[in-house]
């Protein structure tokens, strides 16, 4: 029996997703899964289903910075998940929050496009993304495509993504987390980069069908263990772990992607 005041929780600021495959949903689940009490702010809802996304309406800033307000002047927060943040005035009135409040341990996974191709963030939130939230990550997750765009460095070898992890870190965050999914081998290879040393974790590729919603476990799974006290290379292992296992036993609840369950 857990005691309820030494819950670690975590602070989700993200989109819905109605399919509950990927977002809010997948966040909250993987924090229930590995013991954190999750919290969120929805920043915008997508009308989804496992074949891609319908429609996408991004909420007002001032309503997501009332969640997050809501939310952490009555609940103690351990660690914080970034994910699609639609707007650049969303993006802004993030920024504002985490440094009034000083949100903790901030995990940014900068979500712009969907792998079903539909834009989750405007062209000058991804400006801001880089120049206000950057700055203020713990640590960023992006996949290889998201790395590429950021960083303007095309992703082809371990030496390009090296490279690429440099120019993201030189934004300002702590720790670059360059995920390894979308590159080709025999093993999923992410690339972590904290300023001083490079670490790469490695895990069989799976190569079953298409799974919706890694990045956002991957980066919900990696602030858990924050929350738990875990440093951030070692977070970002278990994270890459939690993710192998998930994906053995990804199911299909539609007639698209499948997604995973714990
Ligand atoms: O996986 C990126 C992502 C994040 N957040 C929401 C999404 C998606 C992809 O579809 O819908 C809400």
């Amino acid at each position: 029996m857990g005691d309820g005041s030494t819950i670690r929780v975590a602070l989700t600021i993200a989109g819905s997703d109605s399919s509950g495959g990927a977002g809010v949903q997948a966040d909250l689940r993987t924090f229930t899964a590995l013991g954190v009490y999750g919290v969120s702010a929805v920043t915008a809802i997508t009308a989804q289903h496992t074949g891609g996304v319908d429609a996408v309406a991004s909420l007002s800033a001032d309503l997501v910075t009332a969640q997050i307000e809501a939310v952490a002047g009555d609940i103690e927060i351990h660690a914080t998940k970034i994910g699609m943040l639609g707007t650049a005035a969303i993006v802004e009135g993030v920024v504002a929050a985490i440094r009034e409040l000083e949100l903790p341990l901030v995990v940014v996974d900068p979500v712009i496009v969907s792998s079903s191709g539909a834009r989750l963030l405007d062209a000058d939130g991804v400006q801001m993304l880089c120049t206000e939230l950057f700055p203020c990550a713990a640590v960023v997750t992006p996949n290889i495509p998201e790395a590429e765009a950021l960083s303007g460095c095309r992703i082809t070898s371990g030496d390009t993504a090296r490279r690429a992890a440099e120019r993201i870190h030189d934004m300002g965050p702590g720790v670059v987390v360059i995920t390894g999914g979308h590159a080709e081998g025999s093993d999923v290879v992410d690339l972590v980069y904290d300023g001083h040393a490079f670490f790469e974790h490695r895990t069989p590729r799976y190569t079953g069908a298409p799974v919706h919603g890694t990045g956002c476990a991957f980066s919900s799974a990696l602030t858990s263990w924050l929350a738990l006290g875990h440093a951030p290379a070692d977070s970002a292992q278990r994270a890459q772990q939690f993710v192998a296992a998930a994906l053995d036993r990804a199911v299909a609840v539609g007639r698209g992607a499948r997604v995973l369950v714990y």
